[in-house]
């Protein structure tokens, strides 16, 4: 769906008499326009990704200049503390494309920043260069911007468009979007269970583990550490199972171990909290944007029952323990997708 804006610019006039064909045409139009909105915001997306590893806490964010049919910019936010998407993409313009930026269109997959942080506001760079329009992918819900990069926009006279492939960019930071508009981390559960729904022998198997991860799902579940900030076990799961909690199977930074527990547990070294809402509460204040819960059943089932969670990831490998610990019972939920890993089996879905 990659149109250029000249193959569709029949002259209006040709249909000025024919409401239908009318219609039809500028119908035809707004669609292409739009496209070419997602055509450029996915490019954005693209760009914004590449900053997953040293972005944080701050979000990744792309940003592309368009003049005519032709990209003369691009950047993204490559280092929390370092120049924002919007200022690598304009700093890449060259000397001789400069003079046309007051024709341009930037994108940007966040909205511009309006507060001056550790950089200054890129909605005023925006309105210093004189672009013509800005297409935002969706709302920044820090406190200090929430719309007001949008209003210094348009209080500028530039064209501004908001929401292209807004779900999508909303997605990109869901750990960075639910920590400033929930105020909580975002909270991802993570289990691996038997066929037959346990997660482990009772306690009168002492030394007696039950295997279900196989080494690809290690890794999956690795990865998932790097991708979050804290990782939470409770106290139960600290006595039995010791858990290093760090990240063996794959690159990347581990996670600030938490415990839930009211005192120090064998002196395994953790951040402690003695209920599901201070650890949350906790953690939110210490700027932890997103948290994995690795179990066991009962810490797991206290974020459930109280409808704690955004997402989890539940393996199922194909052994039957017959007797045992019982997975926990998600609540409202949908499931996105699964993926197989040899003979394991990973859901990933999501609270409603
Ligand atoms: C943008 N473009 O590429 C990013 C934005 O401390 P600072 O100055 O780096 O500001 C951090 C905040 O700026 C961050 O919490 C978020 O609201 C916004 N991030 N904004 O215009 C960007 N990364
Ligand atoms: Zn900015």
């Amino acid at each position: 769906m990659n149109y250029s804006l000249n193959e569709l610019s029949i002259p209006v006039s040709q249909f000025s008499k024919d409401t239908t064909l009318f219609t039809i045409h500028f119908s035809l139009l707004t669609f292409n326009l739009m496209s070419i909105d997602e055509h450029y915001m996915r490019r954005c997306l693209q760009l914004a990704r590449n900053g997953f590893q040293h972005a944080r806490p701050n979000p990744m964010v792309g940003a592309v200049v368009v003049c005519g049919e032709r990209i003369i910019g691009e950047g993204y936010h490559v280092r929390c503390g370092e120049g924002h998407a919007e200022v690598n993409a304009l700093a890449s313009v060259r000397p001789s494309d400069e003079h046309l930026l007051p024709e341009s269109t930037i994108y940007v997959s966040l909205e511009p920043c309006a507060h001056y942080g550790k950089t200054p506001p890129c909605a005023r760079l925006i309105v210093e260069k004189r672009l013509r329009r800005c297409v935002v992918g969706c709302i920044d819900p820090f406190s200090k911007v929430q719309g007001r990069g949008i209003a210094i926009l348009r209080e500028a006279g530039i064209d501004v468009t908001v929401g292209v492939l807004e779900q999508e960019c909303l997605d990109l930071n869901k750990h960075f979007m639910t920590y400033h508009r929930f105020h909580r981390p975002f909270i991802t559960l993570k289990w691996a269970e038997t066929s037959d729904g346990f997660i482990g022998y009772a306690d009168q198997c002492p030394g007696h583990r039950l295997t279900i991860s196989n080494s690809l799902t290690r890794m999956v579940c690795h990865q998932r550490r790097t991708e979050h900030d804290a990782i939470l076990v409770g106290r139960h799961t600290v006595m039995t199972d010791h858990p290093r909690l760090d990240v063996r199977h794959w690159h990347g930074d581990a996670p600030l171990r938490v415990v839930l527990a009211h005192n120090e547990v064998d002196s395994y070294p953790a951040l402690y909290f003695s209920s599901v809402e201070e650890a949350v509460r906790g953690l939110y204040d210490r700027g932890v944007q997103s948290l994995l819960v690795e179990g066991g059943r009962q810490t797991l089932q206290s974020f459930i029952d109280r409808g704690l969670w955004d997402e989890a990831f539940v393996e199922t490998g194909p052994s039957v323990a017959g007797e045992g610990v019982c997975s926990p019972v998600l609540n409202e939920h949908e499931l996105v997708g699964t993926t197989f890993y040899g003979s394991n089996r990973m859901a990933w879905i999501k609270h409603r």
